[in-house]
């Protein structure tokens, strides 16, 4: 039933389809020298499921998808995966201590305050270009980007560069 909803509303209107994106991507200023750095934010799915199957950023090396599953010994510990499932109308929530999107190798610090371009390939909407936050490296949530408070939606956004 709910296929063939989606199904009609899909052919009536294919162009208004919408797709995965990661919202309010952001990520912890690291130390000079780290090897490794983390970006966080909200994956929020489209009109249908899709997955989160790779992520390149310039200043890293190498660019893995992370989860943090409890080892036998009772401890947390970060395991890459291969995709992160977005479901149609869902969010899934990219953390610290959760799933996160994981910088490896480095090529030079991330600094606060700094705009950290990402590419993403989702497997249905395909290559999506993101730019996530630098917020302090004790950061535990999104830095609020100035002139820009969270939830207001009108102006704001944009001008800050
Ligand atoms: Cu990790």
């Amino acid at each position: 039933m709910k296929t063939a909803i989606l199904l009609a509303a899909c052919l009536s209107a294919p162009l208004a389809a919408s797709e995965a994106v990661l919202e309010g991507a952001w990520a912890r200023a690291t130390a000079p020298g780290a090897q490794a750095g983390a970006v966080f934010g909200t994956l929020r799915g489209g009109d249908g499921d899709d997955r989160l199957v790779r992520a390149a950023c310039a200043v890293a090396d190498v660019v893995e998808l992370h989860t943090h599953l409890r080892g036998e010994d009772g401890v947390m510990r970060m395991r890459p995966v291969e995709a992160m499932a977005v479901p149609a109308g869902g969010t899934v929530l990219l953390k610290p201590g959760a799933e996160h999107i994981m910088l490896i190798g480095l090529k030079r610090a991330l600094a606060a305050g700094e705009r950290l371009p990402l590419q993403l390939t989702f497997a249905r909407a395909g290559q999506v270009e993101v730019v996530a936050l630098v917020g302090e490296a004790t950061a535990s949530a999104a830095p609020a980007p100035a002139g820009a408070a969270s939830g207001a939606a009108a102006g704001g956004c944009c001008g800050h560069r």
